[in-house]
């Protein structure tokens, strides 16, 4: 029978400036590669502010807008595209609650962060977002097509 579906779903993923200012890179990627998750895309980026305002722009309407894309645009980030089966859902649960106060225990919020407005990582909230997050922050050409060795049957 045919065993190649359409392609794999995708989420965007990023450590944001507090956490790569913390030194949060390594412990966050081991969490999404030990569940068997696939990078397919990494960059050390700091992002513009006007680049920060399109990557919240559904909360343009909140107070904290100006703010959080001030914070966004502060220092690197460190983006992402992870692939596998359920990592748009998946990975918000890695990621945890958006107020670290409500993050369980267990998560990366949870475990490694305190307040909303410094809560270290941002993940696609849905399989829309993630299409577009992805194509604001990668070039189709950075993203990268291969099979790890954790797919494979036989490993
Ligand atoms: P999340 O998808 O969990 O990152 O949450 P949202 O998209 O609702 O919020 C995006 C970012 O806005 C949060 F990561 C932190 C910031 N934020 C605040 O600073 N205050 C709030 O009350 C809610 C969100």
């Amino acid at each position: 029978q045919e065993v190649h579906a359409a392609q794999m779903e995708r989420t965007f993923i990023a450590i944001k400036p507090d956490g790569v200012q913390r030194g949060l890179i390594s412990e966050i990627i081991a969490r999404f590669e030990r569940k068997g998750f696939k990078l397919v895309a990494i960059k050390l980026v700091i992002p513009t502010k006007s680049f920060a305002q399109k990557h919240y722009h559904d909360l343009k309407e909140r107070p904290f807008f100006d703010g959080l894309c001030d914070f966004l645009s502060s220092g690197p980030v460190l983006a992402m595209v992870w692939e596998g089966e359920g990592v748009i859902k998946y990975g918000r649960k890695l990621i945890g609650a958006t107020d670290p106060q409500k993050s369980e225990p267990g998560t990366i919020r949870g475990d490694l962060a305190v307040v909303v407005g410094r809560n270290i990582i941002h993940g696609s909230d849905g399989p829309e977002t993630a299409k577009d997050e992805i194509n604001l922050w990668f070039k189709p050409e950075e993203l990268t097509s291969y099979t790890s060795n954790q797919e494979k049957p036989d490993s």
